[in-house]
């Protein structure tokens, strides 16, 4: 094929005839491009019989030339001499690839391998991809080793309530609700760590941010002074994010008509005690100790945007408000959340790593020493002071494209309600 020409392998996403010519517009399988494939009649009158009579969602390939300096509207015009009909659907498209008439999400959901043939789904999976490749790269360039830790698991680590049980040979063991306790046993061996992996919690809520099966990004560095350098790689984690996603994403964010506003460093930083204040002037009453609710979150949100902070860190939570690895400081903790706008996006914090403390904290929790004992026994060999995040995947991906609900940026979702397809 010469310069200006095109072969397209995708399927049919909507057909029109103005009286000769006819306009197939066909969604590159490979590629966020859309085609608009113009035949005329007098010109191929075997691909105009074709391509008349084709059934919308037909897989094809299309060989043909772009002119110069044409792009129609929706898709780079293509003048094709080559069609051919692959494969027809052999049931009624349960919705409109074109998009032109919006699909319900529960639809998309349903049938979302067909879904994905939407210009505007296709850039939220390309984008998503490219969030992980900015991750990936932005570790990488701090040293970080990327690890991959169990998911049938003998222990949680974020409280019983929320674990997945299953019958491991006749014992118990569980879906791993975050890599927490490995990505804390390795700091005795690695001093950086990250893992991108799924979080399996039986949270039994049904909310537009929760799932029963997210994605995490969790990292660990050992030999910290406190949460505040865990506190600047995440910042600098959701920048470089951000300007990546700008630089690399140009076309994916115009699709969804977002320009992407990178939000400005260092992000502001209020104590869990300042963020009481703040809520008791809003008219939010929050007894000292409680954790904060979604609407709270939301009003907290509104107020650091009035500031002029999009991404805000909210630190020293109280100590009973936290788990029982995060780093107690009398009633407070080391810890930290990093909210946007109003929504999680991660939690972390600096850990115990002293094991007299940590058998300590178990207990004040309540919980098992013995069921930790695995965990526990990597304390015992000059474990560092360390600490480190978890920052959700799928939120994030909300966060830069503006969905309204989890489910969007999640291929096949897990909620309470669905577990097929
Ligand atoms: P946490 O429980 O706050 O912390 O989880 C970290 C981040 O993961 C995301 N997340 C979820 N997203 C969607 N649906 C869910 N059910 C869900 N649960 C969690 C959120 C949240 O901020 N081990 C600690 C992290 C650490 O201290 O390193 C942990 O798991 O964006």
């Amino acid at each position: 094929m010469g310069s200006g020409e095109v072969k397209i392998s995708g399927w049919v996403n909507s057909l029109r005839i103005v009286g000769a010519v006819a306009f197939l517009e066909v969604m590159d399988g490979g590629s966020l491009q859309l085609y608009t494939v113009v035949i005329k009649r007098h010109e191929h009158p075997e691909l105009w019989n074709l391509a008349t009579h084709m059934k919308i969602g037909s897989a094809v390939t299309v060989k043909g030339s772009i002119p110069s300096g044409q792009i129609s509207k929706r898709g780079l015009e293509v003048r094709a001499y080559a069609l051919n009909l692959l494969s027809e659907p052999i049931d009624f498209m349960p919705l409109d690839p074109s998009g032109k008439t919006p699909a319900l999400l529960d639809t998309i959901l349903e049938h979302r391998y067909v879904a994905l043939r939407i210009p505007r789904q296709r850039a939220l999976f390309a984008i998503r991809a490219l969030v992980v490749e900015a991750v990936r790269n932005y570790f990488k360039s701090l040293g970080f080793l990327e690890v991959h830790t169990p998911k049938i698991c003998g222990a949680g680590a974020e409280g019983g309530a929320t674990l997945f049980q299953l019958d491991y040979f006749g014992r118990v063991a569980y879906l791993a609700q975050s890599p927490q306790l490995y990505k804390q046993m390795l700091m005795c061996g690695f001093s950086r760590i990250y893992e991108i992996s799924p979080y399996f919690r039986a949270e039994p809520f049904s909310t537009v941010r929760h799932l029963n099966e997210s994605w995490g990004i969790d990292a660990e560095m050992a030999f910290i002074e406190g949460p505040q350098d865990v506190m600047r790689v995440l910042e600098d984690l959701i920048v470089h994010v951000f300007e990546y996603l700008k630089a690399k994403g140009q076309r994916e964010f115009s699709e969804l008509g977002i320009n992407l506003q990178v939000p400005r460093k260092p992000f502001k930083r209020v104590t869990y005690n300042e963020a009481l204040e703040i809520l008791r002037s809003r008219g939010y009453n929050i007894e000292w100790g409680q954790d904060l609710g979604s609407d709270e979150e939301r009003v907290l949100g509104e107020s650091m945007v009035e500031e002029g902070y999009d991404a805000y860190f909210i630190t020293e939570y109280p100590w009973h408000a936290k788990p029982f690895y995060i780093m107690r400081k009398k009633e407070e903790s080391e810890s930290f959340d990093l909210d946007y706008r109003g929504m999680e996006l991660a939690s972390g914090g600096q850990r115990e790593h002293r094991y007299d403390k940590l058998v300590e904290n178990l207990r004040d929790k309540g919980l098992s020493i013995e069921n930790f004992e695995f965990y526990l026994k990597a304390f015992k060999y000059g474990m560092p002071p360390h600490g480190g995040f978890g920052l959700g995947l799928d939120r994030l991906v909300m966060t830069l494209t503006g969905v309204q609900n989890i489910r969007e940026v999640v291929l096949f979702p897990r909620d309470r309600q669905r577990l097929l397809p």
